[in-house]
């Protein structure tokens, strides 16, 4: 039985633009939550957000319940974890502060198996939840698997090329927030700065040259359009947490301000 979980890379491929569900928090139940919205994926955060080894079991398992692929940010250069977390049935790992060709080459031989990788075998969790055989999952697995390398510094800024040049390498995520500190030397944090915004602009270019994608971090979905509209591939609306605040926030404003009569979001 084929799984819906398959289509995930091609369509990050298609160049279509699509939206993941950042789950920060370290809970499965935030990842189904957000694989039920329209998500195009669900995003489980190791690096900065909450996440350690069981919540990333549990949450790849419940995104798959509702029918959603589960990418997996790891930690730097946790590139071990990258392919336990593959075999835990992610679709795509997301490796933070890939900066040299070096670097690159790494994450690619721990997400490929061979000829492209050296990834050791052993999906047991992966093949079943993609309804095959350890076997049709190796020949499928390259492929239907994504190696996303983050561009977060001006260091990955002068070996774009050469990165997006590694075979295995099928994609690559902008990290503002690092990149704005790397640019200004780390004299400031600005995502929204035009320096920043010639650096996305760039990396689009580039990935497109050599027939790759390129994702980035956003931090509202008003900014995921704006990258969409630039030729992203994948963009996150912010976080678990940030959606939770902002929820919260909307509807005790309305609570305090006695909006009486006013029409609510909730459906229950
Ligand atoms: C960055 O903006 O640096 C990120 O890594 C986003 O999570
Ligand atoms: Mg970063």
């Amino acid at each position: 039985m084929s799984s819906p979980l398959l289509a995930h890379a091609d369509l990050l491929r298609s160049g279509r633009a699509t939206f993941t569900g950042w789950v920060s928090v370290a809970s499965a139940v935030n990842a189904e939550i957000l694989a039920r919205e329209d998500f195009d994926s669900i995003t489980l955060d190791m690096q900065h957000g909450l996440h350690d080894q069981q919540s990333v079991i549990d949450g790849i398992a419940y995104a798959a319940l509702a029918g959603k692929a589960t990418i997996v940010r790891i930690q730097v250069g946790d590139f071990s974890f990258a392919s336990r977390a593959l075999d835990y049935g992610a679709m795509g790992i997301i490796a933070p502060m890939i900066n040299s060709v070096e670097d690159a080459k790494k994450f690619a031989a721990y997400t490929k198996f061979p000829p492209l990788g050296e990834r050791s075998f052993g999906p047991v969790r992966a093949a079943t939840m993609c309804g095959m055989t350890g076997g049709e999952y190796l020949k499928i697995a390259n492929r239907a698997t994504v190696a996303i390398a983050m561009i977060e510094t001006q260091q990955a800024i002068d070996a774009l090329d050469d990165i997006l040049a590694v075979d295995g390498i099928d994609g690559v995520f902008v990290g503002p927030s690092d990149l704005s500190i790397s640019l200004f030397n780390g004299a400031k944090v600005d995502q929204a700065a035009p320096e920043v915004f010639k650096a996305l602009k760039h990396v689009v270019a580039r990935a497109k040259a050599h027939g790759k994608f390129a994702t980035a971090f956003c931090l509202s979905g008003a900014s995921a359009a704006e990258h969409a509209a630039l030729g992203y591939s994948m963009m996150t609306t912010f976080n678990d947490i940030n959606m939770l605040q902002l929820g919260a926030r909307a509807e005790l404003q309305l609570a305090r301000a006695g909006a009486v009569g006013k029409q609510g979001g909730n459906a229950y």
